[in-house]
């Protein structure tokens, strides 16, 4: 990969690249959000909300399929639409909420604020009886990661849920650098959320599309590259078509295609070579968090930061 990676580079290919990857990506049409009920659910009309369901029969390898539906792309909440989500993320039992947009984004409003802030504490979601109470927030530099509480009104029961926050990742642009990307995503692989034993984790920007579409390549990938133990077996744009087949127009710029790669790469050195890498990554993130609330919440066992694998 670093070699084909150097050769694109040199040759100034990405935007033909990926030009290429999007001919050979087939729309599929999702009839769903043209229903009329469904009209005032979608953000953008350009981008349909293709559930993460096959349009067409499988042709993907089983442990790509699996690595796919432990880390879901959505687009994010509408205003009317926070209570359904809720609601989805206690069906699919899900363990994290990945969000790499901010609500607000050149001035307007990216996605709804579906969580509650410091100030606020709860919220009440009336038309799905769902509540959500914020129990703690730790803000790193680029990122935040808060703990949920859901609470599902109807049968009382509550649940935690991670909610990790990327927040300087323009649209249609690239995070600050590999290495900060990896520093977020080895937080959210820590916490024991993408695992098979949980429910998928929503991973959602604002159109769902370019930010989470790399996000869950880089992810696949590293995910895929630590299960087969070969990371020469792992084909990147290869995968990339296989996951557009899922979800359209993943991947919205030949930079991001250009960072996936370099995340890859930077990300497989320290997942298969080098562990004691991704913990010293770790462990210096620690020490340079503010780590408020959460360390003082009425969790004894929790560690410091507030993540810890729930198990
Ligand atoms: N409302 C339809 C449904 O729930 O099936 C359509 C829909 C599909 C709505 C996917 C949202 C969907 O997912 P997301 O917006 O989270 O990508
Ligand atoms: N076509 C719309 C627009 O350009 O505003 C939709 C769109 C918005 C597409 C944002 C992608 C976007 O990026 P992301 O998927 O990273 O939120
Ligand atoms: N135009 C499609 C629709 O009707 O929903 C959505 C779409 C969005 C299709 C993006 C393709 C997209 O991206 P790309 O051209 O990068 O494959």
């Amino acid at each position: 990969m670093d070699q084909e990676f150097e050769n694109i580079d040199s040759s100034g290919q990405w935007q033909n690249l990926y030009n290429e990857i999007r001919n050979q990506s087939q729309e599929c049409p999702y009839k769903v959000a043209k229903f009329p009920e469904n009209r005032n659910r979608n953000r953008y009309r350009d981008v349909s909300p293709c559930k993460f369901l096959p349009c067409k029969p499988l042709k993907v390898s089983s442990d790509l399929m699996c690595s796919m539906e432990e880390r879901q792309p959505h687009r994010g909440p509408l205003r009317n639409t926070c209570g359904h989500f809720w609601q989805m993320i206690w069906e699919q039992r899900c363990k994290a909420v990945i969000m790499l947009n901010r609500v607000i984004e050149k001035g307007s409003e990216k996605c709804a604020q579906y969580w509650p802030s410091k100030e606020e504490r709860d919220m009440d979601f009336i038309d799905t009886g769902f509540m959500v109470t914020l129990v703690c927030e730790d803000a790193k530099p680029n990122y935040k990661i808060r703990l949920l509480e859901l609470k599902n009104g109807k049968t009382g029961e509550t649940r935690e849920i991670y909610h990790f926050h990327y927040t300087t990742w323009p649209d249609f642009g690239v995070p600050e650098s590999p290495a900060s990307f990896l520093n977020f995503l080895f937080q959210v692989r820590e916490s024991g959320s993408l695992g098979p034993e949980n429910g998928p984790a929503v991973v959602h920007c604002s159109a769902g599309i370019g930010r989470s579409g790399t996000f869950s390549l880089v992810d696949t990938c590293l995910d895929l590259m630590d299960k087969r133990k070969d990371p020469s077996s792992v084909d990147i744009q290869k995968i990339l078509l296989d996951m557009r087949e899922y979800r359209m127009g993943l991947i919205q710029t030949p930079d991001q295609l250009r960072f996936s790669y370099m995340a890859v790469m930077e990300g497989a050195k320290s997942i298969l070579g080098n562990s004691a890498l991704q913990s010293s990554i770790l462990s210096s993130e620690k020490l340079n968090g503010q780590s408020d609330s959460c360390s003082e919440s009425h969790d004894p066992g929790r560690e410091q930061d507030g993540i810890h694998s729930p198990k």
